[in-house]
């Protein structure tokens, strides 16, 4: 045990306000429906909470916000809309039906998240039932989207037939329909009492794994490949990691307790990497992960909502102790160990590549996920075309990108005329940087975000590339990922330059973590102003072209140098870590 806020203890502390509505709620339920029928432009605390597990949040327009205050008009409520969408895959029809959703109720753009899927953003609360209606015409939904449950599952979403990635996709698939809440109040609510699946037609009252309180917090799983970690596997709650011979999968290591979350000045939160707990045959997956969701909704901390991820119970506990009485109480038989596997690749599968299946699919860069027309570069309309055209299926990244796949050989030319018309850059004569950079949202719709991040990267990016050229490392491959608050929704501490919001237009700078994804990265700086950010990288990289050994990384590098050197190389103070800043636990 090794902070103050154990997450077991002999006498139960306070359980969190939330945990009452969840369990007063009658599965899901509260006062949406009354509220939907009310011609309020928003919802009432407790409702706003449990809209979340039907996926939305409601915001509000951060940037109208000055001058309605000044002139006395109250806030601009809206939603964001959040598809449910394992391994991020959709077909070319319900693709285009989410286009035209997003023209119709949102703000004309769709946004790619993190974790493979899609979110609406700017759905006034009058629109809201449509836009879900709209969403599960087209056989998706938005069910446990968001809220205390099993989010969107991923998995590498590359469509190239092979016996490793068509089962981890196909898992993505039956693990989401395993786990998702059973209650019909989705259906009720928001269709009306349609019922869409066998499983959504169970008795009413019954949620098998959940029970009538769901989970202490989000769940996250992912499944991914040894040679293609595209889906950061040691930052979700519960990965799977395979383990392959002879090209076929002969099980997965179970991995348990990665997290982004932290909160600045908190050094009881911290982002932390998922530990092997055990090894699992390919047809124990779905068990295993039902097993791992009763651990977390009978162990997880209730009481604090901050620390109520599984990541503090794996660290608060150690791996032995969380392998003992997952295996004792929630697999009901011994735990094999897991298997020696390491990670040596992410690919981010853009441009053109075949399927092998004769036809091919393409990879297009989507800048911070935002599929949006804007001056000369239209990669909405772009991508609208072709879809249309050549009845493109889509598979979404976790890298916020955008695969058109399912395509014959003979379109390739038209396709690649179709970019050009719409302005819409290659992947191949994208930088480097630009291509391995994610940034969250943030403002104006996210409202816990302190500073910018979406809409600052592509600056950032933009002064970053002269400096890597001019040092010749642009064919270097370096991530950098931004954030608008400590969140980490982009997953800016594993990667090997980390940038999140401290305040207003100051950051904090991390440095150290791995495009593969195994490692966390360090404070290197704090409340760094957004234009003093590429000055004091641009002295770390002149220092990485001259000191690195053949073939190291940049996150390797920082590491071997150890921040103190950074900072001297630099010209800085190492930074006086502040409680939970390290990017790691103090204690
Ligand atoms: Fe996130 C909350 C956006 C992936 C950690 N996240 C939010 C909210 C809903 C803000 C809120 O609670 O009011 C953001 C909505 C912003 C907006 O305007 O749209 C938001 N998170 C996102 C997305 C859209 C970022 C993106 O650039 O794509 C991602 C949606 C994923 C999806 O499709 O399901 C997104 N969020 C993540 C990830 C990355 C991941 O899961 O791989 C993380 C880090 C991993 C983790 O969960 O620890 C992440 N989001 C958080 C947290 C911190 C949770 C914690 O344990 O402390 C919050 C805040 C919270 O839950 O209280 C948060
Ligand atoms: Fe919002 Fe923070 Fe997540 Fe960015 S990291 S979307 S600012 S919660």
């Amino acid at each position: 045990m090794s902070t103050d806020q154990t997450t077991e203890g002999t006498e139960a502390p306070k359980r969190s306000g939330f945990e009452g509505v969840k369990e007063a709620s009658r599965w899901l339920r509260g006062t949406l429906a009354e509220e939907l029928a009310q011609p309020t432009d928003h919802f009432s605390d407790d409702a706003k909470n449990l809209l979340k597990f039907h996926g939305s949040y409601q915001q509000e327009d951060r940037d109208a916000r000055k001058n309605r205050a000044k002139t006395g008009v109250s806030k601009h409520y809206m939603c964001m809309i959040r598809l449910k969408l394992p391994g991020g895959k959709m077909n070319a029809q319900q693709f285009l039906a989410m286009d035209a959703l997003s023209e119709q109720y949102g703000n004309s753009t769709l946004r790619f998240t993190t974790r493979q899927s899609i979110q609406f953003h700017y759905i006034l609360k009058s629109n809201l039932r449509a836009t879900i209606r709209g969403i599960n015409d087209t056989l998706l939904s938005t069910l446990g989207g968001c809220g205390d449950v099993n989010r969107n599952v991923m998995a590498c979403p590359a469509p190239l037939g092979d016996p490793v990635r068509k089962e981890m996709q196909q898992l993505a698939g039956e693990i989401a329909t395993h786990l998702a809440p059973r209650s019909h109040a989705y259906h009720d609510i928001w269709l009306n009492g349609e019922h869409l699946s066998p499983d959504a037609a169970q008795e009413e009252g019954v949620e098998p794994i959940y029970g009538k309180v769901y989970l202490p917090r989000k769940f996250k799983i992912g499944l991914a490949l040894p040679t293609d970690n595209c889906i950061d596997v040691h930052a979700q709650d519960l990965g799977f990691l395979a383990v392959i011979e002879n090209g076929r999968t002969i099980g997965y290591n179970v991995l348990v307790g990665g997290g982004m979350g932290r909160t600045h000045g908190n050094a009881n939160t911290f982002p932390h990497l998922g530990q092997g707990i055990c090894f699992v045959e390919p047809n124990e997956v779905v068990a295993a992960s039902e097993a791992v969701i009763k651990f977390f909704r009978d162990h997880g901390n209730r009481a604090d909502r901050k620390r109520a991820r599984i990541k503090y119970v794996v660290h608060d506990w150690g791996v032995e102790k969380v392998r003992e009485v997952l295996a004792r109480d929630y697999f009901g038989k011994p735990i094999r160990l897991p298997r020696d596997v390491t990670i040596t690749d992410v690919d981010l599968h853009l441009g053109w590549h075949p399927q092998g299946d004769g036809k091919w699919f393409l990879g297009l860069n989507v800048e911070n996920g935002r599929l949006k027309d804007e001056g000369s570069l239209r990669m909405r309309a772009g991508v609208r075309s072709i879809v249309q055209q050549f009845n493109a299926n889509v598979r979404l990244s976790g890298q916020q990108d955008i695969l058109l796949c399912d395509i014959e050989t003979a379109s390739r030319g038209a396709i690649d005329r179709l970019l050009s018309e719409h302005g819409i850059p290659r992947p191949e004569n994208l930088s480097m940087v630009r291509k391995w950079s994610m940034a969250c949202p943030a403002i104006p719709t996210c409202g816990l975000a302190i500073s910018e991040s979406e809409r600052a990267l592509p600056g950032i990016v933009d002064a970053l590339e002269p400096e890597l050229k001019e040092l010749g490392l642009e064919n270097e491959r370096i991530s950098i990922r931004m954030t608008g608050c400590p969140n980490g929704c982009a997953r800016p501490y594993q990667s090997e330059i980390g940038i999140v919001g401290r305040s207003g237009d100051k950051y904090m700078l991390f440095l150290g973590g791995s495009t593969l994804g195994y490692r966390l990265n360090e404070t290197f700086q704090d409340l760094v102003p957004r234009d003093k950010v590429i000055p004091l990288l641009k002295k770390v990289l002149g220092q990485f072209k001259e000191c690195r050994t053949p073939g190291e990384s940049f996150g390797d590098y920082c590491t071997r140098m150890g921040i103190e050197k950074l900072c001297e190389i630099a010209g800085v103070e190492k930074p006086k870590h502040g409680k939970g800043e390290k990017g790691e636990p103090e204690a």
